[in-house]
C-alpha cells in the first residue's frame, strides 16, 4: 500500500486526506483477513499548496510533475517484487506516476479506467487547467512535455489496451480523442444496456493479450449517492452493487496486477462513506466473497 496525498491536480481542498480516510476505514485489516501479507509504504511527501506559485494554463504543473516523478520511481520499485501495488489518492493526476512506474515492468499493460470522466484532456483542450483531467491522455503520450516526460518512453499505455467504464461527463475534445484512437468505452449508456456482468466480460476479452492489468478507480465513477465524498460528482453513476460485481469478476480473472483508488475527499464526505466504499471495493478486488 502506498498513499499519495496530492491535491494539486484539482481545485477542491481535502482530497489530500484520502489516504488517511482509506486507512481509517480498515483497509489493512480487510486485506490481512484475506490472508495477504500487507506492507504499508506510508504516504509520499507531497509539495504544500501554500508554497505554490499561481500558474495559468496548467495548475501547479511543477508540483504535480515533481510528485509524479517520485511516485513513478517508487512504483517501479514496488512493482518489481512479488507484490500487488495498491495506491491511495490523492487526486487522479497521480495515475501519471503510477502508470509510468508500473509500465517499466510490462510490455503490454492493460488499464481499466473506472470513472465518470475520460481524463483525456491536454493543455490545449482542458476546460479547467486541472491536471486530474489529463492523466489518461498523458499515459498515451499526449499533453504537456513536462507531464509526458515523466514516463521515460513514448507512452505508458497503448490506446487499444484501455477500457473506460462509467463515463458520463466527456468533454468534446475527449470524445474526439476516443474516436480517433478507437478507445473502448462503456459509458453509462452501455452499462445500462448490457449490464455490468457483460461489460466486464467484454472488458476481459478486450484486454486478453495484456501481460498485466491496472485498475484505476476514481470514486466519482460511482453514483454520488454511494460515493458523495468526491470533488467532481456526476449524477447517474455506477451503483455500489454494480461496482462490487465488477471488482469480484475482475478478481476472478486472477489477472489484476496493480490498482489505485483516487479522489476520496473526506471534507465533502458523509461520515467516511466514500472511503468505506473504496475499502469494500478493495476487499472484493482482492478476493473477498459473500459466501
Ligand atoms: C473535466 C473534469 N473533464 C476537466 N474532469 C474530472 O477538468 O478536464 N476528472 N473531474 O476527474
Ligand atoms: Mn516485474
Ligand atoms: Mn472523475
Ligand atoms: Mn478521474
Amino acid at each position: 500500500m502506498l498513499g499519495v496525498p496530492l491535491d494539486l491536480g484539482q481545485n477542491r481542498r481535502g482530497v489530500d486526506m484520502g489516504p488517511s480516510a482509506i486507512r481509517y476505514a480498515g483497509v489493512r485489516e480487510r486485506l490481512e483477513a484475506l490472508g495477504y501479507n500487507v506492507c504499508d509504504h506510508g504516504d509520499l511527501t507531497v509539495p504544500d499548496r501554500y508554497e505554490q506559485e499561481p500558474e495559468d494554463d496548467l495548475k501547479h504543473l511543477n508540483a504535480v510533475v515533481e510528485t509524479n516523478r517520485t511516485l513513478a520511481k517508487k512504483m517501479e520499485d514496488i512493482a518489481s517484487g512479488e507484490s500487488i501495488p495498491l495506491v491511495f489518492g490523492g487526486d487522479h493526476s497521480i495515475a501519471i506516476g503510477s502508470l509510468a512506474g508500473i509500465t517499466r515492468h510490462y510490455q503490454n499493460l492493460g488499464v481499466i479506467w473506472y470513472d465518470a470522466h475520460g481524463d483525456l484532456n491536454t493543455v490545449e483542450t482542458s476546460p479547467s487547467g486541472n491536471i486530474h483531467g489529463m492523466p489518461l491522455a498523458v499515459s498515451l503520450g499526449l499533453g504537456h512535455k513536462s507531464l509526458t516526460g515523466i514516463i521515460g518512453q513514448k507512452r505508458a499505455i497503448k490506446p487499444e489496451n484501455i477500457v473506460i467504464i462509467g463515463a458520463r461527463a466527456l468533454d468534446d475534445a475527449e470524445k474526439a480523442l476516443i474516436q480517433k484512437h478507437n478507445i473502448k468505452v462503456f459509458t453509462m449508456h452501455e452499462v445500462d444496456r448490457l449490464g455490468m456482468s457483460e461489460v466486464i466480460n467484454q472488458t476481459i476479452t478486450h484486454l486478453k493479450d495484456c501481460d498485466g492489468i491496472h485498475v484505476s478507480l476514481d470514486l466519482d465513477g460511482l453514483d454520488p449517492i454511494d460515493a458523495p465524498g468526491v470533488g467532481t460528482p456526476v449524477v447517474g453513476g455506477l451503483s455500489y452493487r454494480e461496482s462490487h460485481l465488477a471488482m469480484e469478476m475482475l478478481e476472478e480473472t486472477g489477472n489484476i496486477t496493480s490498482c489505485e483508488f483516487v479522489e476520496v475527499n473526506p471534507i465533502l464526505d458523509e461520515q467516511n462513506k466514500t472511503a468505506e466504499a473504496a475499502v469494500a471495493l478493495i476487499g472484493s478486488l482482492f478476493g473477498e466473497k459473500i459466501r
